[in-house]
């Protein structure tokens, strides 16, 4: 009886967030721990391994070479395949991930019609239905004049694939360019058995009410997630943009200061202390490999022992040099 009681009232208390770190080692290491969720790995020199829960990301790190980083939950981890999709569970957090060959589903449009249908299946079979973050990585993100942008088109299909799922609010995202295999699509997510709460930063229009300049169909993404525990805030990937615009066209210092200025504006939205600490990891997302240096400098001055990974990848709108997302436990 007294057990009985006790596991009700463990199931209503919100779901502590995952443990995210970036880390040196074996990929077996990493998977053969209790509790690992998923483990990524960056760019092609890293190895390979058939559990559903590695995932090969398609950027290149600055870094050789690269941390793996670890998500890892304090509960026994189940893991399988649904089709094209990878998927790892345990403690009320989902991991799932796609990656799709354009050509098969018709471009970039279509491919993420597909992943987002392909993952919403999975995730509305499931428990852990509330998709809480998610990142999108595709090649020649730029690719393409005004609406034939391969990166509109994506947005055009990632809301077809969404479909009404997400009606109540969008996920905390990151879209990036790779510069890997040609046509190559990798979506992946965390999903949680408790809902999340969305946060938006008061110094930018949502992505979603993006006028029209920016394409068809406005990115469906929110600028971060609360994740359900309030011990951990997921940040989108955050780069220069004020109100709807771009701003310091070309000037890579002034983008990172706008981009602090966000990101601290984020963790004010989010009822959390300012500043990163070296718990937090966060990856910089640079578009010109010349750039890498500065932004490794500028980062580790302004935020010393912050675990920070510097990724090649291309913004979505190309005036953009450098976008940051990542973590801050609270
Ligand atoms: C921006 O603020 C920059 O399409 O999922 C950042 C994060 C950006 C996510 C997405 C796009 C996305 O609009 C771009």
């Amino acid at each position: 009886m007294m057990q009985g009681c006790e596991n009700v009232l463990a199931r209503t208390l919100p779901r502590r967030a995952p443990r995210v770190a970036y880390r040196n080692g074996e990929v077996a290491a990493a998977l053969a721990e209790h509790g690992t969720l998923a483990v990524l790995g960056f760019g092609s020199g890293v190895s390979a391994s058939e559990d559903p829960r590695w995932l090969r990301v398609a950027l290149e790190s600055f870094d050789a070479p690269a941390p793996l980083e670890l998500w890892q939950v304090d509960a026994e981890v189940s893991h399988g395949r649904d089709g094209a999709v990878r998927w790892a569970a345990g403690g009320g957090w989902l991991f799932a991930a796609v990656e799709l060959d354009e050509a098969a589903h018709g471009g970039p449009g279509g491919a993420a019609t597909h992943a987002y249908q392909a993952l919403r299946q999975l995730v509305e079979g499931r428990a852990e239905r509330h998709v809480l973050r998610i990142w999108n990585y595709l090649e020649a993100i730029n690719r393409g004049e005004g609406d034939a942008e391969r990166y509109k088109l994506f947005c055009e299909g990632r809301a077809t694939g969404m479909g009404a799922f997400f009606a109540e609010g969008f996920p905390a995202a990151t879209a990036i360019g790779h510069h890997g295999p040609a046509g190559r699509l990798q979506v992946y997510l965390l999903a949680c058995d408790q809902p999340g709460e969305r946060i938006e930063n008061p110094r930018q229009v949502s992505a979603w009410c993006y006028p029209r300049q920016y394409g068809r169909t406005p990115p469906s993404f929110a600028r971060a997630m609360l994740l359900p525990a309030q011990d951990a805030l997921a940040i989108s990937g955050t780069a220069a943009v004020v109100g709807h615009a771009s701003a310091h066209e070309d000037d890579l210092h002034a983008q990172l200061e706008e981009t602090f200025t966000n990101l601290e504006a984020l963790l004010a939205r989010g009822r959390l202390a300012p500043g990163f600490d070296t718990q937090s990891p966060l990856k910089a997302y640079v578009r010109h490999p010349a750039d890498a240096a500065q932004v490794r400098e500028f980062i580790t001055r302004r935020l010393p022992g912050v675990p920070v990974l510097l990724l090649h990848g291309d913004i979505c709108r190309s005036e953009l040099l450098v976008e940051i997302d990542g973590w801050r436990y609270a």
